[in-house]
């Protein structure tokens, strides 16, 4: 019987970033769910983020890999947003500054402006991952959102990850998300709970592909 590219059980990650690569794989092996890297498509184009929210930017990305490529895609859109900076960086956190460690110092910078001009300290902040899954042949996505809040600190410390990982301490732990082991980030971040809800999609697809093929 003909499977429909619906029920198609891989996916490419339509993303260039290497890091989220890396957290894409160690995630979805803990719901058993592999992907297609890039690379093995011939690479993918990149696409101008001009979406005005993590979801329009992730099925932007998600939609022009999986028709260029022919297959399911799925694309991560995600940052940081901080409570005293209105939200910022948010959906700009890539484009902030042009290396994570300016990024990172222009991120500080602006809190500590805002906190002098404000007379208090305010720290709150949380990292957003949303996953938009695209297929070939349908004009809408499925999108999925995760979330993790915690706060910013005043220096850098640790050396996993990337992006603001070493001045974010999530919620419970007193570590950044640079100094905990990558599977204790991987198990509690915004990308593992967005993940972990488009796995739930993976999964149903998965099974009305093997019941196509009963
Ligand atoms: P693609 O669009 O190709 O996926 P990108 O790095 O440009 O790669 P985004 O536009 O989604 O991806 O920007 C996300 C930025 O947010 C990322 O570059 C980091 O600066 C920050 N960020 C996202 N997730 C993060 C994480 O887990 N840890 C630290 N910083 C993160």
């Amino acid at each position: 019987m003909e499977i429909s590219r619906h029920n198609e059980t891989r996916f490419l990650a339509a993303t260039g970033n290497e890091h989220k690569i890396r957290e894409f794989r160690e995630i979805l092996s803990q719901f058993g769910v592999e992907f297609v890297h890039p690379k093995d498509v011939g690479g993918i184009p990149e696409v101008e983020e001009n979406g005005a929210t993590f979801e329009e930017n992730a099925v932007i990305k998600a939609k022009s890999a999986a028709e260029t490529a022919g297959m399911p895609a799925f694309a991560d859109d995600s940052g940081l947003v901080v409570d005293i900076l209105d939200g910022a960086p948010g959906i700009y956190s890539s484009r902030y500054a042009d290396t994570d460690t300016a990024r990172i110092a222009r991120l500080l910078r602006e809190i500590r402006e805002k906190e002098r001009e404000a007379g208090l300290r305010r720290r709150a902040a949380k990292f957003v991952c949303v996953i938009a899954v695209a297929y070939p042949d349908r004009e809408d996505a499925d999108v999925f959102r995760g979330e993790v809040s915690g706060e910013i600190i005043d220096e850098p410390r640790g050396e996993n990850g990337f992006g603001y990982d070493p001045v974010f301490v999530p919620d419970g732990h007193s570590a950044t998300f640079a100094e905990l082991p990558s599977e204790m980030k991987d198990s509690i971040s915004h990308r593992h709970n967005a993940l972990m809800a488009a796995s739930v999609h993976f999964e149903r697809v998965r099974r009305d592909a093997s019941d196509v093929l009963r």
